[in-house]
């Protein structure tokens, strides 16, 4: 992958570019690059005006999130299935949305479970919300930027009460879909290859254990926020589907994880 370039330099480009968040595992953006490297898709890679002015990337992308494709001069794409199906379409080889439709609608619902709205990535999120907030006094300006993202994501105390309980039901359904999965003789949470399942779960799984040190680098304090707590949500996440997760990125993904400093 090339060097981050900021957003105004990549605004009149042509191909493909996509703003990231550069500092930060975050498994939105860590799935996306997945895509576009199990499929040898090259793009530039945008820094996240994270922390800073966002007037840029609300003017061209209507909200201010990442990542976000921009492909030409076709509309920009800031949400995962947009992301997916524009990297499908273009590198269909090797495919990540499975050919039957039985196993399209089910990786679509796991992995709308994983990056959707109230999925695990939003509640662990909510979580992470919840515990920086209660231990920062409210004119903390440290804890600003965590409060206009929590406002930002609609968090609330009952919120992310709710968080937990959610992430337990997807990591206990995950687990027992590559169980079965393995009992049946394959090495992939749906059917018998890789799907975006597989990436998402690889990179979604950051915020429950990130990837060492050595293959992700990450802040303390970040890597501290990432990683779970929570003995419940511990429990849920087997094994077999952490083992997954490595799996996922020793086979296939880039290590260690393009991040900067
Ligand atoms: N746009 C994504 C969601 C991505 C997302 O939630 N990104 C967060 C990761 S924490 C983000 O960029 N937050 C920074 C911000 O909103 O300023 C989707 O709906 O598919």
């Amino acid at each position: 992958m090339a060097d981050f370039i900021e957003l105004k330099q990549a605004i009149d480009m042509e191909g493909l570019r996509v703003v990231l968040i550069s500092t930060t595992p975050s498994p939105w953006g860590e799935a996306v690059k997945g895509f576009f490297y199990v499929k040898k898709i090259s793009y530039v890679p945008v820094r996240h005006p994270m922390g800073q002015d966002q007037t840029l990337l609300r003017q061209l992308t209507a909200q201010e999130s990442a990542p976000v494709a921009f492909y030409n001069d076709e509309r920009p794409r800031s949400t995962w299935p947009e992301q997916l199906y524009l990297a499908e379409r273009l590198s269909p080889d090797p495919p990540l949305i499975p050919q039957s439709m039985e196993e399209r609608v089910r990786m679509f619902g796991w992995c709308n479970e994983l990056a959707g709205e109230n999925g695990l990535g939003w509640s662990r999120r909510e979580i992470i919300f919840s515990r920086t907030l209660a231990s920062a006094k409210a004119d903390d300006q440290r804890s600003a930027p965590m409060r206009a993202m929590a406002r930002k994501y609609h968090y609330s105390a009952e919120s992310a009460q709710a968080a937990s309980q959610r992430i337990v039901e997807i990591l206990r359904g995950l687990s027992e879909l590559i169980a079965e999965q393995k009992q049946r003789g394959s090495n992939f949470l749906i059917g018998d290859r890789l799907s975006a399942l597989d990436i998402m779960w690889a990179a979604f799984a950051a915020l429950i254990k990130p990837l060492p040190e050595a293959l992700c680098p990450m802040a303390p304090g970040m890597r501290a926020g990432f990683t779970n707590d929570d003995p419940a949500i511990d429990a849920a996440a087997s094994p077999l589907l952490m083992e997954h997760r490595d799996f996922i990125y020793r086979q296939y993904l880039e290590l260690p994880l393009i991040l900067e400093r």
